[in-house]
């Protein structure tokens, strides 16, 4: 079998172009979402996401800030300025973009944020909520991964998914939602026994491990939903998955390729929530 390509780029694309409209429909009453991303330090990965976080929220008409600190910033300075992004009005979202330099305390600053302008959902306000299936937001990597199976038409109901990871802010969350929507849900990690033949048992199989092309075919059952969260950069500046593409492609019956896979829908998911929180500061949203 060869598999389906979900198209990370093109299902964006298709939301972007509704928020688009929703936004514009927005502005017209009063109502203008604002995002403001904050950078620490130049991690070149980071500039690129945050780069591409700025240029989505132009493309739908979201106004959003960068606030750039150097890498040499205090955990003090970082709390200052999040202290004034909830405050400020015009900002609906707050993104702290992770990884952080390491003196500073992720924990601490993430729970900084305002929970309502916690658009990632990486505070454990939203993580508890999630957790008991009312996210006010859910984060945006996992929510993308939900969005891409929905727009496949992919039914989860009574699904084996196997999510390999257990992040914050991928793993965890994931097994959330697929549990949400009915599926069987298993999380591997570095310890778990016999991982490929769990992972041959996954109808739906999640890659969130952070090592190049670690899924292998003979990892995957055949006509599997293969979704590829990872993002590698080999020495030669070529991004890979976590998965092995070119032999699983011949597999599985759905796959999520890098670039052009889960990204941008993270991206997108991004705006959807500013979105949200703007509706809801407004007392119009859910
Ligand atoms: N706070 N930190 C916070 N929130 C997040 O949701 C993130 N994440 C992850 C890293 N740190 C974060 C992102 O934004 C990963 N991530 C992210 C965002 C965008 C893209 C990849 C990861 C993306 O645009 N990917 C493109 C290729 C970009 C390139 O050329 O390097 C793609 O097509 O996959």
């Amino acid at each position: 079998m060869t598999a389906q390509i979900i198209d990370g780029k093109a299902i964006s694309a298709k939301i972007k172009e509704e928020m688009k409209r929703e936004v514009a429909e927005l502005r017209g009453t009063g109502i203008f979402p604002g995002l403001a991303v904050v950078l620490v330090g130049e991690n070149p990965a980071s500039v690129v996401y945050v780069r591409n976080k700025g240029k989505a929220c132009h493309d739908v008409g979201i106004h959003s800030e960068e606030h750039k600190l150097p890498e040499s910033a205090s955990e003090e300075d970082l709390l200052r300025l999040i202290d004034k992004l909830n405050k400020d009005d015009k900002i609906n979202g707050i993104l702290v973009q992770l990884p952080l330099p390491k003196h500073i305390n992720e924990k601490r600053i993430l729970e900084a944020i305002s929970p309502d302008k916690d658009v990632d959902g990486f505070h454990p306000y939203n993580v508890g909520k999630l957790m008991i299936g009312e996210p006010i937001f859910a984060p945006c990597t996992p929510y993308g991964v939900m969005k891409m199976l929905e727009y496949s038409n992919i039914d989860l109901t009574g699904k084996n998914a196997v999510i390999v990871g257990r992040s914050n802010i991928v793993g965890k969350p994931m097994a959330m939602l697929l549990l949400q929507k009915n599926a069987t849900v298993t999380i591997c990690h570095s310890k778990t026994k016999d991982l490929a033949g769990v992972c041959r048992g996954a109808d739906i199989l999640v890659a969130a491990i952070g090592k190049d092309r670690f899924v292998k075919a003979d990892m995957v059952k055949d006509g599997a939903v293969v979704i590829d969260v990872g993002i590698n950069r080999l020495p030669d500046g070529k991004l890979v998955g976590d998965v092995d593409y070119d032999s699983v492609a011949q597999k599985a019956g759905y796959i999520t390729p890098v670039p052009g896979g889960v990204g941008p829908m993270t991206i997108t998911m991004l705006l959807y929530n500013t979105i949200q929180s703007a509706k809801k500061a407004a007392g119009k949203g859910k």
